[in-house]
């Protein structure tokens, strides 16, 4: 196979599906000439001929191993992007047969961080630099620039520093979406969160889009409308713009759109599991993410669904109300958006718990910058995170940041307007309903925890503390009650 008839590469890029290959394409594009390989080898071809037809673009192909790592300049530099897990130490294997002491494997896919944090102890035996680096932006963006999460060794983040600020997506007045983000399995920690993060976003529109196409009766054409007039504003996001393409979309195949077609089962690959469990570990609430996750759940089940529907006639239960569309309209958006806040609050949360455990000392605004582009959640709402932020960096939650605060109370009436309107008419409203329980356990002073921790006494003397004396009490609640 045709390398580079005299001078290295800069970079290789092992692993050519849809990711990989875009990503080579891009990197190429930015001027750096780079080594492809792929374990099956008529896709390193496909890659080469595409290069040559998108600008013969400096992609060289190799169809072994060694002559691929041997193309590439000292200290060589590999991405992998090849699926998590075996494929990944698989790739390692073959390739680090061939590489010297100081060279570097970089991870580009959706790994679990552990997984990175062992090859990279692994590598680090070996003399090679390792990092784990979370690619945002699909294929769209892996070719035109996606938002990147370089974790690991900082030396080997040097190495690639230059490339990746120029392949990845920039922002006029934030820069290019990469940072470094710390050591270990941070960056992809951070990707994962990014992914439930995104998890709680897809969810949310999906009950905006439930809410005002079933109680408010809008057809596809006035939710194209809905969406787009949205996206000029507050929500404007990735997202939503998309969300707006799909209902103008009419099926191709019959009458109608298409989105009325789309079986209503939603699939995933795992990140948004990981991110429940992991705030599960570490004690933080996250329930709109959650909500996220068990909604597909739930979606997953439909021979269920459909006879549970003719169990409880569920068609019953939606009322004929009488809604001012308008009204409704308005008041979704500003639901939508404060249950954004609540979604992003704990995304924050879980990675800033993560980050002190670890000793990760990762900052928050910074992500929210790297974010602003390339990714899903890129969203003009980013910029007021980072911002909120800068102005502290200490914050202990989104939502008591003076402008997010303000914002809430602002939307709150038009939030549980929207709520319990569709609660009485039977449209479940997890993510919406999550994000408020949420923002009203958070905002009380007292909660009904005392009559937890009262029967945790009782049943299990597990003692309780006291609001006027400090110290542990234990109380024999049930001799005292059989008294009375
Ligand atoms: P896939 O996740 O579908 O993986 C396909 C690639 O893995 C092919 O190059 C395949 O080689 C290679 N591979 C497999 Br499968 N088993 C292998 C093995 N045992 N040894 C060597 N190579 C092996 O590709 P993708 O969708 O491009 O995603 C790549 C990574 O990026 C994943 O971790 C994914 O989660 C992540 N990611 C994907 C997206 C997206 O939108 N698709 C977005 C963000 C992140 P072959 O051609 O020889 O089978």
């Amino acid at each position: 196979m045709a390398g580079p008839s005299s001078k290295p590469t800069r970079i290789g890029l092992a692993g050519l599906a849809v990711m990989g290959q875009n990503l080579a394409l891009n990197i190429a594009e930015k001027g750096f000439p780079i080594s492809v390989y792929n374990r099956t080898t008529s896709k390193v071809d496909e890659t080469v001929e595409r290069a040559k037809a998108e600008g013969n673009l400096p992609v060289f192909g190799f169809h072994d191993p060694k002559s691929f790592v041997m193309s590439i300049q000292k200290p060589r530099v590999i991405i992998m992007l090849v699926k998590a897990g075996a494929p990944v130490d698989q790739t390692i294997k073959t390739l680090s047969a061939h590489m010297e002491k100081g060279d570097c494997i970089i991870d580009g896919g959706n790994e679990w961080y552990e997984n990175t944090e062992r090859r990279e102890k692994a590598m680090a035996e070996l003399g090679l630099l390792y990092l784990g680096m979370g690619v945002s932006g699909g294929e769209e963006g892996a070719r035109n620039g996606p938002s990147l999460m370089p974790g690991g060794s900082f030396e080997a983040y040097k190495y690639i520093e230059d490339i990746v600020l120029k392949v990845a997506a920039q922002v006029p007045d934030s820069g290019p979406c990469v940072t470094y983000i710390g050591k270990g399995g941070s960056g992809n920690f951070v990707k994962m969160v990014h992914n439930g993060i995104e998890y709680g976003d897809m969810q949310l529109i999906a009950e905006a889009y439930d809410v005002l196409k079933s109680v408010g009766k809008l057809s596809n054409d006035e939710l194209k409308n809905v969406f787009s007039e949205w996206n000029n504003g507050e929500l404007q996001s990735f997202l939503i713009e998309i969300t707006s393409h799909i209902f103008g979309v009419k099926d191709e195949n019959g009458d109608g759109y298409l989105v009325d077609k789309v079986l209503d089962k939603t699939g995933m690959k795992g990140t948004g599991k990981w991110t429940v469990q992991q705030a599960a570990e570490l004690s933080v609430a996250a329930p709109t993410i959650e909500s996220s996750l068990d909604s597909r759940f739930l979606s997953g089940l439909k021979n269920e669904r459909i006879e549970a529907a003719k169990v409880f006639k569920s068609g019953d239960i939606l009322t004929e109300q009488e809604v001012d569309k308008q009204k409704l309209i308005d008041d979704v958006r500003q639901a939508l958006y404060a249950s954004k806040i609540c979604s992003y609050a704990q995304g924050m949360n879980l990675i800033r718990a993560k980050s002190i455990e670890k000793g990760w000392e990762l900052k928050l605004g910074e992500l929210a910058r790297i974010w602003k582009g390339g990714c899903i959640i890129r969203a003009i709402f980013l910029d007021r995170i980072k911002k909120a932020y800068d102005r502290n960096s200490e914050l202990a939650n989104l939502l008591v940041d003076p402008e997010f605060a303000k914002e809430i109370i602002e939307r709150q009436r038009a939030w549980r307007r929207v709520v319990s309107l569709a609660i009485v008419s039977g449209i479940s409203m997890p993510g919406m309903s999550a994000s408020l329980a949420y923002f009203d356990s958070y905002r009380r002073e007292r909660l009904p925890a005392n009559l937890i921790q009262a029967q945790r006494d009782y049943f299990g003397a597990h003692t309780y503390e006291r609001v006027d004396v400090s110290g542990s009490f234990h109380t024999e609640w049930f001799k005292i009650a059989k008294k009375m």
